[in-house]
């Protein structure tokens, strides 16, 4: 009870003293419910303030991107880094660009980063940065220049040993690309482990694009096992059609799943025969096109305008893989109506807490974003110790220690949802198992 008020009180302070931040209230909120048990077996984490100190960030950056168009116009773009927290490691996560983006966004994407690296068991700390900026519609050298403006600021910030971005919305390998190349000139060092995600021609690592998507499937067999759920024949949807969603479409399709819809932040497109993978890659990676495109090549499927739809098309697996807070409610009320089993998170947050507290009561095995999509990080992790042997390894041997990793991350998911009296709470339990590695690494640390 007195473990439960403090808790109550941290976060009331959490509110007041980030005033307007929703996503960073709610991602704090569903950590410091979950650790209640755990706390209450180890007063000395709260006697540390273990809790009110991961509750700040380290470090908090705010820069401002000016850049030029291709009209001549001068644009000015808010960019951010949160360096979290280094116990584990130098801090390590990705960068957004999206509109949507602010202070708010970019501490809630780092919290989640700290616990997410922790359960990866590599020695990294968790970070997060981005930019207001909308990458749609760009040109190519409208890109290169917004890249190279943002890094001539956030070069001073990191490093191999201190801070290492990556990918998230809106940056995948070309923005990385000119981000390294722009971090080299200003650094004047060929230093490959300061960002990862990079081509495979300049230290990059085989098996990073499908990361993310291969390792939520990964940790998808291992909650289908546990419930004797066959995956061969189930039917899923996937929503988003960016680099998640697509890597997690083709390994289902590897285990034989069907994957009737998946969508875009315009609407959503089912075909009964199941997605062609091909097809969607070509529109994505290649053309960037809008989903709708899709319909044209494909006149038997068909699109639908809007997002909150395709929680309605009857499926078993359902794996969120767009953004945070598309599933909500109702959409829960939907998958549950129409039989869904599992529902695991590509994406960071994308189901509210009203929505995940329905599928735990309701019996839905739900697999966590912090736990499922570790796979993009871990693999992250995986191109650091490459570059620091500077050696390759093949894409076999990525993806044994990518498999293993997300079969360990469930492992330890589990086994604190079964120590701490909840075994099918998997949120509960990923929260726990990341906390503990953090929590005792900054015990032994001190107080810094
Ligand atoms: P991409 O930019 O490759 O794709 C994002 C997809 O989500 C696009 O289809 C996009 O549609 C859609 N989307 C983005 N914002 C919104 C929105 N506000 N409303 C509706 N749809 C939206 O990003 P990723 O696939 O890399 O990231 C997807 C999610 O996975 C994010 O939550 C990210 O944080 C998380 N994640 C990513 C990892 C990675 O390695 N890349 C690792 C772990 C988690 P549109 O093109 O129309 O905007
Ligand atoms: O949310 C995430 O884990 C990512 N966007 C990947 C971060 C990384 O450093 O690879």
């Amino acid at each position: 009870m007195q473990t439960k008020s403090t808790i109550d009180a941290l976060y009331a302070q959490v509110i007041a003293r980030n005033p307007n931040e929703p996503e960073f209230h709610a991602a704090v909120k569903e950590v410091l419910e979950s650790l209640v048990p755990y706390l209450e077996n180890h007063p000395e984490m709260l006697e540390a303030r273990i809790l009110d100190r991961l509750v700040e960030p380290e470090r908090f950056i705010h820069f401002r991107v000016a850049w030029v168009d291709d009209h001549g116009i001068v644009r000015v773009n808010r960019g951010f880094r949160v360096q979290y927290n280094s116990a584990l490691g130098p801090y390590k996560g990705g960068l957004r660009l999206h509109p949507s983006v602010n202070a708010s966004i970019i501490k809630f994407l780092g919290f989640e980063q700290v616990f997410k690296n922790a359960l990866t068991t590599l020695p990294m700390g968790g970070g997060k940065g981005g930019s207001d900026f909308d990458p749609k519609g760009k040109s190519d050298g409208e890109i290169m220049r917004f890249c190279q403006a943002f890094m001539s600021e956030l070069y001073r910030h990191i490093g191999a040993d201190l801070d290492v971005p990556a990918g998230d919305i809106g940056v995948g390998g070309r923005e990385i690309g000119y981000l390294y190349g722009y971090y080299k000139k200003l650094a004047n060092l060929h230093t490959q482990g300061v960002l990862t995600g990079k081509g495979l021609h300049f230290g990059g690592s085989l098996v990073r694009t499908q990361a993310t998507g291969y390792g939520l499937v990964y940790f998808v067999e291992n909650m289908a096992k546990d419930r004797g759920i066959d995956l061969a024949g189930q039917t899923a949807i996937v929503s988003g059609s960016g680099n998640v969603a697509i890597y997690a479409i083709e390994k289902l399709q590897h285990l034989g799943v069907k994957v009737v819809a998946c969508s875009d932040s315009s609407g959503y497109i089912i075909d009964e025969r199941g997605i062609d993978l091909d097809l969607l890659k070509d529109l994505k990676e290649v053309r960037r096109e809008r989903i709708q495109a899709y319909t044209q090549a494909v006149p038997s499927a068909t699109f639908f305008p809007g997002c909150a739809g395709i929680w309605t098309i009857p499926c078993t697996i359902a794996l969120p893989c767009a953004t945070q807070g598309e599933l909500d409610l109702e959409a829960a009320h939907a998958l549950m109506k129409n039989g869904v089993k599992l529902v695991a998170e590509g994406a960071n947050m994308p189901t509210t807490l009203e929505a995940t507290a329905y599928f735990l009561d309701h019996d839905v095995y739900f697999g966590p974003g912090k736990a499922a999509n570790a796979g993009g990080v871990a693999t992250s992790g995986l191109e650091m110790s490459q570059n620091s042997l500077r050696l390759s390894w093949t894409f076999d041997e990525v993806d044994r220690q990518l498999k293993a990793i997300m079969n360990s991350i469930y492992a330890a998911a589990k086994s604190a949802a079964v120590t701490y009296g909840d075994p099918d709470n998997l949120v509960l339990g990923a929260n726990i198992a990341g906390f503990e590695r953090v929590a005792k690494a900054m015990m032994s640390e001190g107080v810094i």
